[in-house]
């Protein structure tokens, strides 16, 4: 079975990644890695997947949503309720837009032949269902660390766990230039009152 990247910005060090639905900051260039690197193919006839849960469907801007450039899959155990709410958006877009009620469902719902590589976008229930329950299905961690010296609220975390080994920053400049994104973007970055920095697992 294909098996999936998955993308994230946590906030060190208890890697909050949300309060109250939504991202605990805004951070352009930050958001800007995440379209490149789920978007950009080293194969100009495929495009990558992006699969969430519903409740980060609902929390992307609906101009922003489905994800353009991307076949985006929504996970929900309540399918015929997503349809009921979004079916107007999901029939709109076609191919695009796709609907399973499991991981390893949405991945057999893909047809490999024209997507290059999946990547699970979140948020907290399906990154820590992913990791805890099917760890094998998950080929790296694309983990951006944010810091700040403010008082962030925060509501939803990321559980990372013990299997996974940060790499050297080499083994990121390498994924990136095997995406043709090499000299796109810094490792080390800082933006308001924020650092943030890009990291592979
Ligand atoms: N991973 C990383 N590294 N950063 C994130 O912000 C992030 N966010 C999510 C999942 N993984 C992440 C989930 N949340 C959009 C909004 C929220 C969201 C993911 C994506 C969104 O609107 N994206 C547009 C770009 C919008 C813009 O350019 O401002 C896109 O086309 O990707």
């Amino acid at each position: 079975m294909t098996k999936v990247s998955l993308i994230v910005a946590a906030l060190v060090p208890k890697y909050g990644i949300g309060y109250k639905g939504q991202l605990p900051w805004a951070l352009k260039e930050e958001m800007r890695y995440f379209r490149r690197i789920t978007t950009q193919t080293a194969d100009k006839n495929k495009k990558n997947a992006v699969v969430m849960g519903r409740k980060t469907w609902e929390s992307i801007p609906e101009r922003f949503r489905p994800l353009k450039g991307r076949v985006n899959v929504v996970l929900t155990r309540d399918v015929s309720s997503f349809l009921g709410r979004y079916s107007e958006e999901v029939e709109k877009h076609g191919d695009d837009v796709k609907v399973a009620d499991s991981l390893r469902s949405a991945l057999q719902t893909l047809d490999m032949d024209i997507i290059e590589e999946v990547f699970v976008i979140g948020g907290a229930e399906l990154y820590n269902d992913v990791l805890r329950t099917t760890p094998e299905l998950v080929d790296r961690l694309l983990v951006t660390e944010v810091r700040t010296e403010k008082e962030l609220e925060m509501d939803a975390f990321i559980n990372i766990g013990a299997l996974w080994r940060k790499q050297d920053p080499h083994v990121w400049k390498s994924y990136l230039a095997s995406k043709g994104l090499a000299n796109e973007f810094s490792q080390d970055n800082y933006e308001a009152d924020f650092r943030f920095s890009y990291h592979i697992y």
